[in-house]
């Protein structure tokens, strides 16, 4: 396994000065969104609101190893790789509210974010056989749970990206938690990592609290993933918060995890020591990353906040490409409950 904190200088690794201070400054970009986003879910403004604090050294890492022209898969879970890959602030906001037209952001090669578990995955293993076909150089980050590894769709896309050779990096993010099922009760196996070779191409673990180490695995994944060699990172991470905000972890998670110090650390607090002691980053970067998040958030929030509230109907235009009678039902159900109970409620 991949790990670099306080076991490699930085002039060691592929990711020179500059570039750390890139990643860095991703880090605490992620981590103040993360935290207005609970925020403003708090206050009403979004319906629910998938915190991804603990597992922002991974998600930067990895974002900074795909090209501009990369497609990432993502899930509820990933919006620090979002982020990370140029997706406004604003934007990620508001597809939280309800806009399904925010979803990626002008220009960023992002699909949906998935929240059916593992669907995105299929997909994924698609447009790298697409590319296949086009002759197009680029690859597919597909990002998944450690719970989605029990689905179907898992299997049936590693399989079909081993035997078809597709360009594709399955991301998987082992936080540790799938809601309240912990990692040891979702497999069997020893690692996520080795459930690759049963379909004939490679797995890795990496410390996914290091995004210096999930740059380095991820950016090498990518370039076999480009040669036809899809890979499966096991990225080893912590979800220090809920599943969500409709989530109280309390009511399941043991006050001690038994898991090691490095995988249970705070990446953002662990990168900072690292650089500081690496002398790549000092008091007057630090204190800039974090007073130019701030201002990046306010200016989101105040766009985001700018638009006007969704329409409770606008949930089930988006359900399928053409509406269901049942979707129809439903709506009529919604429209009449909403006129006998709240009006008001019409909005968000
Ligand atoms: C097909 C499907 N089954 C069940 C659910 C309910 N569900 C939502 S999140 C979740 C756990 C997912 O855990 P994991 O894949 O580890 O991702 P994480 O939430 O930790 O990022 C489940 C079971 C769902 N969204 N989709």
């Amino acid at each position: 396994m991949h790990r670099a904190i306080g076991e490699r200088d930085l002039a060691e690794t592929a990711v020179g000065e500059a570039a750390a201070r890139d990643l860095f400054r991703d880090v605490v970009l992620a981590r103040e969104f993360d935290e207005r986003a609970l925020s403003l879910q708090r206050r009403g403004w979004m319906p629910g609101y998938p915190p991804f604090r603990g597992q922002e050294g991974s998600q930067v890492g990895a974002a900074h190893a795909m090209a501009d022209g990369d497609w990432l898969f993502p899930t509820y879970r990933s919006n620090a790789m979002q982020l990370a890959r140029g997706v406004p602030a604003s934007d990620i906001l508001l597809f939280r509210r309800g806009f399904a037209e925010f979803h990626s952001g002008p220009d960023v090669n992002n699909f949906t974010q998935a929240v059916p578990i593992a669907s995105q995955l299929p997909h994924a293993v698609g447009a790298g056989m697409a590319m296949n076909y086009r002759d197009d150089e680029h690859a597919v980050v597909a990002y998944l749970g450690d719970g989605a590894t029990s689905e179907g769709d898992f299997h049936e896309a590693m399989n079909f990206a081993g035997v078809f050779d597709a360009p594709v990096v399955f991301l998987c993010e082992n936080n540790n938690w799938a809601i309240s099922l912990p990692r040891e009760r979702q497999t069997a196996s020893d690692s996520i990592a080795q459930k690759a070779e049963a379909y004939g191409f490679e797995g890795v673990q990496v410390d996914g609290n290091d995004p210096v180490a999930v740059y380095e695995t991820v950016g090498g994944a990518l370039a076999d993933a480009r040669e036809g060699n899809p890979v499966l990172v096991e990225s080893l991470t912590y979800r220090q918060g809920a599943h969500t905000t409709s989530d109280d972890p309390e009511r399941y998670r043991p006050a001690e995890e038994d898991l090691p110090e490095w995988r249970t650390a705070d990446p953002l607090e662990r990168f900072e020591t690292y650089l500081r002691e690496q002398g790549v980053v000092d008091d007057v970067f630090v204190a800039e990353c974090r007073a130019d998040a701030e201002a990046e958030l306010d200016a989101a929030i105040e766009a985001a906040e700018a638009v006007d509230a969704p329409d409770a109907d606008d949930v089930f235009d988006y359900v399928y490409a053409e509406r269901t009678p049942r979707v129809d039902d439903q709506q009529r159900w919604l429209t009449s409950y909403l006129e006998r109970h709240d009006p008001q409620q019409r909005e968000f």
